[in-house]
């Protein structure tokens, strides 16, 4: 049913969770629905999208809501736009929340993964050169990262099976009409 377009915004720390989540999703989409499907990447976006941005506060900013508009047009003709930027502002994540709103749904997830567990992973590595203050201005380390007060949804992935949080995601959806 459904036919509503909507906004998927995964927000959180680097290596949080976001991407590995995203993909999650979009395979349980792809296996239940026949709707158009967009992802935009944090890590993607910054080589087409933002490319030439860097992490100040109004770099970020500005790559958030490149996200947040390119979003909202996949919304506003129908489709389903899953967003995985860290967006660690609060009034940004608000702005875009306001764009998509006007044409759909919007769906702010919150991965709650905690610092030191994304650390832990640290798959690529740049926990430690963020340490070492090789990389400055780095979210969680050196930058800020407001937590969310009032997501839709919440997941905590240190320990936890990216399909079963998919199916709260895909239920979310249905729930709202989405699907
Ligand atoms: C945070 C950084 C930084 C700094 C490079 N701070 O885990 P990754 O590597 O693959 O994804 C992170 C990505 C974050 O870009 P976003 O576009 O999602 O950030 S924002 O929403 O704040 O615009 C990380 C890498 O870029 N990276 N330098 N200083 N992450």
């Amino acid at each position: 049913g459904g036919g509503k377009g909507a906004a998927l915004f995964f927000t959180g720390l680097s290596g949080s969770g976001k991407s590995t989540l995203a993909e999650a999703v979009i395979a349980k989409l792809l296996e239940t629905s026949s709707r158009s499907i967009t992802l935009l990447d944090g890590d993607e976006v910054r080589k087409n999208l933002s490319k030439g941005l860097g992490f100040s506060r109004e770099d970020r900013a500005a790559n958030v809501t490149r996200i947040g508009w390119v979003a909202s047009e996949i919304v506003r003709h129908g489709g389903i736009a899953i967003c995985a930027p860290i967006a660690p502002y609060a009034d940004t994540r608000a702005q875009v929340r306001r764009l998509v709103q006007q044409h759909g749904e919007f769906v702010e997830i919150y991965v709650s993964t905690p610092i030191a567990v994304c650390e832990g992973r640290d798959r690529k590595g740049l926990y430690a050169q963020a340490r070492a203050g090789k990389i400055p201005q780095f979210t969680g380390v050196s930058d800020p990262y407001e937590v969310p007060a009032n997501p839709e949804l919440a997941f905590d992935t240190s320990d936890a099976d990216p399909a079963l949080i998919a199916n709260q995601v895909l239920a979310f959806l249905r729930n709202r009409g989405v699907l």
